[in-house]
């Protein structure tokens, strides 16, 4: 049976693959989004206990005050916060923040690979309808799930998520991957509206990840300069898009894309990305990328998607 509200449409999946990117208005049903929105709060909720989970705006604060004690204190499981707050200030870049009355209110949060602590959550990336929606847009025979992360911002929110192309965090190659983003508030551009370079993962190029909150790209990554996006946004051809809770943004995983803050006064902006994968992923190990801490098995080059960490999670019927 459907988890979908609605049946994807050809037009939808033209824009998908022709822009990068699509707005599936409505798709997901009031259980599933509050049952998203309640898993980010349980996550956030217990963000010290993830070895993956980070308070960005508190990361910036303490860089810029020099207060290293509490960078080293971060620096116990994903990432080294302390080596990568030396690496932005030899970079010479600023920290991305957004300008207004409020700014610096607001707190950024994430965490990453909530499906593996949240039981619900697990079932939902499983069961829910992100399989569906997949399998519609990547014209494939299996759909993989890949990982999640949940994102915060909160009213008076100053980092911006900087520009980047999700392909060069995740550790595999091809193109059937697909990441959907889920609002469970309504969001406009003030709340740090996703917004996306239109066409941009046909561009050829596998940018380096950066570190979100500034332009630097993540120490030891390879890949292409990313342009200075933010510093020149009438060179592109950008979209974002409104959206409310019902509402799944998906785009490929080369699309480029960023936000804003959030310089709201009073709406949180929270959503969930999900991430999965069709036939034509496999593994490719890259320098510098994101640990992921809850994988399992040891991933080499070539390998298909499959196992705990990489569930088949849709497989096409068998034809009669
Ligand atoms: O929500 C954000 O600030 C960033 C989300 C994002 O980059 C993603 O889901 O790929």
């Amino acid at each position: 049976m459907t988890k979908l509200t609605r049946a994807i449409t050809p037009d939808e999946i033209a824009s998908y693959n022709m822009a990068g990117v699509v707005l599936l208005k409505g798709v997901l049903d009031i259980t599933a989004v509050n049952m998203v929105r309640k898993s980010i709060d349980t996550a956030i909720n217990t963000l010290d206990k993830s070895q993956s989970g980070y308070d960005l705006s508190a990361i910036t604060t303490a860089a810029e005050q020099g207060d290293d004690n509490s960078l080293i204190a971060d620096s116990h499981g994903q990432h080294d916060i302390k080596a990568i707050m030396d690496h932005i200030e030899q970079s010479g870049n600023e920290f991305l923040y957004d300008q207004s009355p409020n700014a610096g209110e607001g707190r950024f949060l994430l965490d990453t690979a909530i499906s593996s602590r949240l039981r619900e959550f697990n079932r939902f990336v499983r069961r829910g309808a992100g399989p569906e929606i997949a399998a519609a847009l990547l014209d494939s025979k299996k759909i993989n799930f890949f990982g999640d992360q949940v994102f915060l911002k909160e009213p008076g929110t100053r980092e911006r998520t900087a520009f980047h192309q999700d392909a060069s965090y995740f550790e595999i190659e091809g193109d059937q991957c697909c990441v959907m983003w889920i609002p469970t508030d309504p969001v406009k551009l003030e709340h740090g509206a996703m917004i996306y370079v239109r066409g941009s993962h046909k561009d050829g190029h596998l940018y380096q990840p950066n570190v979100f909150i500034s332009q630097t790209p993540l120490p030891d990554s390879k890949g292409d300069v990313l342009p200075d996006i933010e510093g020149h946004l009438d060179d592109y051809d950008l979209v974002h898009f409104d959206t409310e809770p019902g509402d799944v943004l998906v785009h490929h995983y080369k699309t480029v894309h960023g936000t804003g803050g959030n310089t709201s006064r009073y709406q949180v902006r929270r959503a969930a990305s999900l991430r999965y994968c069709g036939d034509d992923i496999r593994i490719k190990r890259r320098p510098g990328t994101p640990k992921q801490l809850h994988h399992t098995n040891d991933l080499k080059d070539g390998m298909p998607l499959d196992g705990t960490d990489f569930p088949v999670v849709w497989r096409q019927a068998a034809a009669a």
